[in-house]
């Protein structure tokens, strides 16, 4: 048996809309930070037929089964029990993929003696899930062209960002982010100025992370979630992830920034606030938002390391 974890990452230049060709490319550049906070574990073992296994209930994912299906035209595979938890609500916005296709692919590498370094696994996790191939990696990671594999920025002590999540609602969500995306790009009259603004938006929030500007990556991150988020509510049908608690707890974080406190929101396809600050700034984000009416529970976590095998 082999045993890896990852752990989600939340985008602050958001990935939303693919590229039109083979390999589930980005159509713009991105970057994120891993979350220590929260973690997938996943299990591999060898099995008379493929079974996957998904938080204790067996489970049929087509996107897995199409992914192990384009694995196996690559490489010799046999069939594999895969014993997938996350200890985090699962597909609800909190990057339950990404966690998974980097923990999965980190683990049959291993289990399967497959030989790929981490750009490799990057690129395979990519093709499960696109946000999966920044979860190979800890701290700050951005996803860019020509290769559209994940590349590190910084390691996680480069800046000790915190991350405070506000967790509103743990359902599954009813539009998967790979339908929605289509959904923008062939519907939203928005779409074409999203990837047009995107590659500067990427370079801000580059720049910012390496010079550690907070107010600047603030204005950069809680302007590109914004501008997805516009996106997605003028698709055909609207993508509406938000819910009134979503909306509080955006309000709470301006607030909390007009207080002095270093903090910024991000929010991805669901309704959960991610509210990045500073350590200094950490207690007082928590406490606020832990006030906030609908939401049932925060989850607070530092940055953190990237896929690995831990048996
Ligand atoms: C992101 N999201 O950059 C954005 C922000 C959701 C909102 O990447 O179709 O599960 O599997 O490549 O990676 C979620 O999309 O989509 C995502 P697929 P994925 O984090």
């Amino acid at each position: 048996m082999t045993t890896a974890q990852a752990h989600p990452n939340i985008a602050l230049v958001k990935y939303w809309g693919k590229q039109e060709r083979v390999g589930n490319l980005p159509a713009t550049p991105n970057l994120s930070i891993t979350l220590a906070g929260l973690t997938t574990t996943t299990h591999i073992t060898d099995a008379a037929k493929d079974a996957f296994v998904l938080n204790d209930a067996p489970a049929d994912d087509p996107k897995l089964n199409r992914w192990l299906e384009t694995l196996r035209g690559s490489f010799d595979i046999p069939p594999l029990e895969i014993h997938s938890s996350n200890d985090f609500p699962t597909s609800a916005g909190l990057a339950s993929s990404a966690s998974g296709f980097a923990a999965l692919i980190t683990a049959i590498n291993a289990f399967c003696e497959l030989g790929l370094d981490q750009a490799m696994c990057s690129q395979w996790a990519r093709r499960g899930s696109a946000s999966a191939a920044r979860s190979i990696y800890g701290g700050f990671v951005a996803l860019v062209p020509p290769q559209w594999w994940a590349v590190p920025m910084a390691k996680k002590d480069h800046w000790a960002l915190e991350v405070v999540v506000a967790v509103t609602s743990t359902e599954a969500k009813d539009v998967g982010s790979g339908e929605g995306m289509e959904r923008s790009r062939l519907t939203s009259a928005f779409y074409n100025a999203w990837l047009r603004d995107a590659a500067a938006d990427f370079t801000a929030a580059s720049d910012a992370i390496s010079s550690k500007d907070f107010a600047a990556l603030s204005a950069v991150a809680e302007l590109s979630c914004l501008k997805m988020h516009s996106v997605m509510l003028t698709s055909q049908p609207t993508l509406s992830y938000w819910t009134p608690a979503s909306i509080a707890c955006m309000d709470r974080v301006r607030s909390l920034r007009a207080l002095g406190h270093d903090v910024f929101f991000t929010v991805d396809a669901g309704p959960q606030v991610k509210a990045v600050c500073l350590s200094a700034s950490a207690d007082a984000v928590v406490s606020a938002l832990s006030d906030v009416p609908g939401v049932i529970k925060i989850i607070r976590s530092p940055l953190g390391d990237g896929a690995r095998v831990i048996e």
